[in-house]
């Protein structure tokens, strides 16, 4: 037996047991190399105890799979998709036009306009297929995760819990930071 981050598996045949909790995000990626850019949604989701699956799959160059994976998405658990590309930024939308799930979209900075054109193709959705977009950048990353948090807390009390001790371990990390400042500059 092995621990795999979300429970005991065995170590010959991957099996269930009741900690291991089924996923409720998606974290889907337009390529590997965004990775680096969004590892604070995968860890702000981990921190709060969220169960997700992360995949690498591209509206322009795997369609098809984006198509497959988004329409089975809800049927096999899947409450909040979070998706997440740079330069032409078309996977956020395309995963909502395919799903009634809410989709979160991060434009992914990087290439010759830094996150400019993946801002703009993934928050400039037409009326009637809503993409959630966040900024551009590591704040944007973390804040994907908050709202899908947000969004299962509205019907999971002891996340709802979680959601409001992190957010008071912000506002104290910035009291601390207030006062030492204060201290340093003696006023
Ligand atoms: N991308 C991949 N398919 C469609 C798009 N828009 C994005 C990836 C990545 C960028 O293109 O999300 O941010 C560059 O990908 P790569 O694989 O060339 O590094």
């Amino acid at each position: 037996m092995k621990n795999n981050g979300y429970g005991m598996v065995s170590s010959r045949r991957s099996v269930k047991t009741k900690e291991m909790k089924m996923a409720q995000v998606a974290v889907l990626m337009g390529s590997s190399s965004d990775l680096p850019k969004i590892q604070s949604c995968l860890d702000t989701l981990k921190k709060l105890d969220v169960a997700f699956e992360v995949r690498v799959m591209s509206a322009h160059r795997t369609p098809d799979v984006v198509k497959e994976y988004i329409s089975g998405a809800a049927a096999k658990g899947i409450r909040v998709i979070i998706a997440a590309a740079g330069g032409a930024a078309h996977l956020a939308g395309v995963c909502a036009s395919h799903t009634i799930l809410p989709v979160i979209g991060i434009p992914v900075e990087g290439g010759s306009l830094n996150g400019m054109d993946a801002l703009l193709a993934t928050v400039q959705m037409p009326g009637g297929i809503p993409v959630a977009t966040v900024g551009v950048g590591s704040g944007g990353a973390t804040n994907a995760a908050l709202l899908a948090i947000q969004i299962l807390a509205l019907n999971d009390v002891a996340l709802a819990e979680r959601f409001a001790a992190d957010r008071a371990a912000r506002r104290q990390k910035v009291l601390d930071a207030d006062e030492a400042m204060m201290k340093q500059y003696g006023n």
